[in-house]
């Protein structure tokens, strides 16, 4: 890792880059094969599940037998963790349901706001050398309670054609309505327009390559919603003299092993914290089955000391990491003054991985510096707002003039129609 000492501010912006995405090249590639499945459907899809995952599919629709087979391969003790990790999510997500809002705005003028679910939504699970099955959990339980009629879901097939067990078993516990064997490009592209056998989407949600996140930007073009612009892991620590070394280490090795491209930062105001984070880090590394991965996101990743807490919440809120664990004898100054960070963990004894699987928020986060402006996945992603109004006669008599004479303003004369239209009838009826 790299230690950097009382960095100057003008050197922030550098010190904190991220690792580079070239998204232009990818695009032309996603253009074709997006255009190739709006025309040619399932045909289509196939032809590059074959060339992209080298496996030849008939049936894109995983089957019931599919699903019980997978069912008896989960352990017991893995299916109890996911239902312990269920219950949790469901909890948290499930609190943040809202009532209707109902305001009279002026008498006899009643405005009301209700959510109604996005009735179709897509959701992406990659597959590859880690089965994210935890993120199955994270986007099927809110889908479910926010109340979407069709939740489907697509992963890529290994060179067997199969799925992971796991992510079959909790995609059918968590109420998914079709699961397709189709990955990367294809699958956006398959949710987006709809095919022989996959339902076009509205929303479209998950983690994935920069082949996935360029296709979900090329759908957005198409009219498909999306949750938001993903990239690699992040994990930002602050840590002073009352940290466990050890711990925030481990912490840190935690997102690296997501990939080489995954990004870990300590950002410190004791330099024996620094010191001892970085033994540990070498020292925990080199057990990891995933130590190559690991050590090359530790290469490029930096331990960071500062003077002050302020100067170091500058920086973090700078940085807008995704996730952003604080242990320090002031975590008050800290959790009051952070603006931008997806998700936070407090404490000692708040790992990151809490939240990757069990303690009930969700671990679809911002990335990249959108922690500045994106919401993590939640219930709201799920469901829209809607308004409605009714007007009385008292009402529109209230603020009819006001609408007359702004339609007018604006040289709209059929707007100003619609009310003196009212108006008037209300006034021949007085007259009368
Ligand atoms: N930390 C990842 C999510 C994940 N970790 C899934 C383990 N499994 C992105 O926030
Ligand atoms: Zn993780």
């Amino acid at each position: 890792m790299n230690k950097i000492y009382n960095p100057k501010l003008g050197t922030w912006s550098e010190i904190l880059k991220r690792p580079t995405q070239t998204i232009t090249d990818i695009e032309a590639t996603v253009n074709e094969i997006f255009l190739e499945i709006k025309t040619k459907g399932d045909t289509a899809v196939q032809k590059y599940t074959q060339l992209f995952d080298g496996i030849t599919i008939d049936k894109l629709l995983v089957s019931k037998e599919e699903i019980t087979t997978a069912e008896s391969d989960v352990s017991g003790e893995l299916k109890a963790a996911i239902h312990q990790a269920k219950t949790n999510i469901e909890k948290f997500h499930g609190a943040q349901k809202t009532e209707k809002l109902t305001v009279k705005t002026t008498e006899g003028v009643l405005c009301w706001q209700e959510k109604r679910p996005i009735q179709k939504v897509g959701l992406y699970i990659p597959g590859g050398s880690a089965p994210l099955f935890s993120t199955v959990l994270m986007l099927a339980i809110p889908a479910n309670i926010a109340g979407c009629k069709e939740i489907i879901l697509c992963t890529p097939p290994d060179k067997n054609g199969k799925i992971n067990p796991a992510i079959l078993y909790t995609a059918n516990l968590c109420g998914v309505t079709k699961i397709f064997k189709i990955g990367g490009i294809q699958a956006i592209a398959a949710m987006t327009f709809g095919t022989q056998t996959v339902p076009s989407v509205y929303k479209i949600f998950g983690p994935g390559n920069q082949f996935v996140t360029v296709a979900k930007q090329i759908a957005t073009k198409h009219g498909v919603a999306i949750d938001m612009p993903a990239g690699p892991s992040e994990l930002l620590v602050f840590a002073d003299d009352t940290a466990n070394a050890s711990f925030v280490a481990s912490d840190l090795l935690s997102q690296a092993e997501h990939g080489a491209d995954s990004q870990v930062i300590l950002v410190t105001t004791s330099e024996k914290i620094l010191n001892a984070v970085a033994i540990e880090v070498e020292k925990q590394l080199e057990v990891l089955p995933r130590k190559t991965i690991a050590s090359e996101a530790i290469n490029h990743s930096k331990l960071i000391l500062v003077e002050s807490n302020s100067e170091a919440i500058n920086l973090i809120n700078e940085y807008a990491p995704e996730h952003f664990i604080v242990v320090s004898e002031n975590e008050d100054f800290f959790l009051e003054n952070i603006e931008n960070a997806g998700s936070v963990f407090i404490g000692n004894y708040t790992p990151e991985s809490a939240a990757d699987y069990a303690s009930g928020t969700n671990h679809t986060l911002p990335t990249n510096g959108y922690a500045k402006q994106y919401s993590g996945v939640n219930l709201d992603s799920f469901l829209k707002s809607m308004t409605f109004q009714k007007i009385s006669k008292e009402g529109i008599l209230n603020i009819g003039k006001a609408i007359e004479i702004m339609a007018e303003a604006e040289g709209l004369q059929a707007h100003k129609n619609a009310v003196t239209l009212r108006l008037n009838s209300l006034k021949s009826k007085s007259d009368g």
